[in-house]
Order: structure tokens, then sequence, then C-alpha cells
């Protein structure tokens, strides 16, 4: 789905579901000091809910979709606090999981902050800084254990989304995602990490066509920060095999994310069509330690039995710049 189909709606959280899971005592009495609850917290956000139009045919084309659309000033799970944990999901009004089986799929949705710098897309500055993203393989990001990604008071989230649909109805959904955070002391103990996004075409539009047959797309990016690398995952579509991310300065592999196709049902539709079910992260402290100046290069590779227009090839991941 290209940019130049970006259409604007503006649209609010409309179901906020918190509990709180866990007080992990950061101090043993042991240690002679007062045990402080350091409250990490889970909170599950619905955004939405939104209706897709019903697929006219078979084939990718003929699928139904939102195109891109930009929902402004989206909810957040908390402010002054640390986010440890994002996990994206697609449901139902009544929470059932939405997925290819019964039609939808979250072609992707992108969190970001207007106006604010990115890591790699610079652009002047302008942003958006992005800090998250998922497509429909739904990636888990969970950071290691004493590194958080800081969300101020005055930050501003917008998100931007695409939703499809295998099915020959219409089907309305939520993107419903679950925050794990740390408020309180225990945040600012936290190692602070930035987020950063590397794909093999350009920062504004993301897509690529790819023929029949097997083809790896790669571009670098010069870091412009030092720092540990902590999480890195990659984004492909149907057709894509693997994606890798390589210190080419260094010649050190990074990560290869190797995507798995229908590997549970409800990523089959009706029509026995698959699509990413799962794409492992590769999780570290550090998964790698960068230096400023060093070239990281990715490198997507598809095989793919026919050609497909505007697939992508993105890296996702957090440093600690240090
Ligand atoms: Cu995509």
């Amino acid at each position: 789905m290209s940019l130049r189909r970006l259409t604007l709606a503006v649209a609010a959280a409309v179901a906020v579901a918190g509990t709180a899971v866990a007080g992990i005592p950061v101090a043993s009495a042991a240690d002679g000091g007062e045990p402080q609850a350091a409250m990490t917290e889970t909170r599950t956000i619905r955004y939405g809910p939104w209706t897709i139009p019903a697929a006219t045919g078979h084939t990718h084309d003929e699928m139904g979709g939102t195109g891109n659309r930009l929902a402004f000033n989206i909810e957040k799970p908390c402010t002054d606090c640390m986010v440890t944990a994002i996990k994206p999901n697609l449901v139902y009004e009544d929470g059932r999981n939405a997925n290819i089986n019964t039609g939808p799929m979250l072609h992707h949705a992108v969190i970001g902050q207007l106006g604010e710098p990115d890591l790699v897309c610079r652009l002047g500055g302008l942003g958006p800084k992005r800090l998250f993203s998922s497509g429909n393989e739904r990636t888990p990001v969970t950071l290691p254990a004493g590194y958080g990604l800081r969300i101020d008071s005055g930050d501003r989230w917008s998100m931007v989304y695409d939703l499809m649909n295998h099915a020959h109805q219409e089907r309305t959904v939520y993107i419903s995602i679950e925050y794990t955070y740390v408020t309180g002391p225990a945040a600012r103990r936290l190692t602070p990490v930035t987020p950063m996004w590397l794909d093999v075409v350009s920062c504004l539009n993301p897509t690529f066509d790819v023929p029949a047959g097997e083809v790896t797309r790669t571009k670098r990016w010069k870091s412009t920060v030092s720092g540990e690398i902590v999480y890195l995952k990659g984004h492909l579509h149907h057709g894509g095999r693997t994606i890798t991310t390589t210190n080419a300065t260094t010649g050190q592999r990074l990560c290869e994310v190797t995507v798995v196709s229908g590997g549970t049902p409800e990523y089959i539709d009706e029509h026995g069509n698959k699509e990413i079910s799962s794409a492992p992260p590769c999780i570290g402290a550090p998964v790698a330690t960068v230096r400023r100046g060093d070239v990281l290069e990715v490198a997507a590779r598809y095989v793919a039995d026919h050609p497909h227009e505007d697939v992508m090839g993105i890296v996702t991941g957090y440093i600690a710049e240090r």
C-alpha cells in the first residue's frame, strides 16, 4: 500500500483495559534496604473500531482494504514511564482474535511522534520518530531486563494503519496493543533505548516490487550513534524468506530473521492462502555493540512464485546509546 494513497482519518482510542499484574521487589531484605515495589504494569489499549471493506475476489489485489490512514493523538499507555514490552494484535469487539482465517489482516500499523526527529529518517529533524510497528505477524517487542522505551508526559503519538480483508463480508476490528511498563523511581533506573528503523528502500515509502524467482534487496545506513542494540525484528511480505542485519564495517552478522508462513491455522485463509505467521526477533543485552560510523546493512531475501508489488523489507529495533 503506497503512501500516495495516504488518506487522513482522525480516530481515538475507545476502549481501555488496565491491570496491574506484578509488583517486583527490586531490593531484597538481604540487601538491608527497604524492599521497593517496582510496579510493572500491563495495560491493553484498543485503537478503533475500524471497518474493513469486503474482498471482491481471491487475489491479493481483490482483497478489501482501508488503505493507509492516520490516527492523530492516540492514547498512550502511561506517561513519565518506561515501556518494556509491546504486544500487538487485531481483535473483534468481543475480544476474539481477528486474522485471515476469518478475513482481517493487520497489514501494518506504525506508532510515531510527528515533529520529533527519527534516528535514521532525518528529513531535517521533522520525523516522524517511529517508535513501534507491526505487520500481520504481530511480533511482540520484549526488551531485555534493565531497558525501557521512555514516554514523557508531553509526547503525542499518532498511528498509521492499513487493514486488509480476505473475507467477502466487511469486518469491524480493533488494533489491540498490550503494553508493559514501569513507573516511578524504578523507571529511572532503567536504561533508555532509542528506536531504530532500517529498511531496504527509503524512509518515506518502504515499498518495492519483486519479480518471480529469488531476489535479495539490500540497503546500508551509516550509524550516527554508538551503543548497544538490545532488540531487532524483521518485517517481510508474502514471498519473503529472511531478513538479515549485518555490520558491514566489522563483518559481524547482528540478526537473521527467518519468517514462517501459515504456521498456525489463523494464518491460512478460506482459499488456502497463507500469510507470514511468525518472524522470531533477536533479543540480547546486547544483541550487538555498534560504533558511530559503522555501516549497517539490511538484506531482504524473497523467493516468490509470482511477481509481487509493494512488498517491504524492514528491520526495527532499539539501541541504548552511550
Ligand atoms: Cu508491510
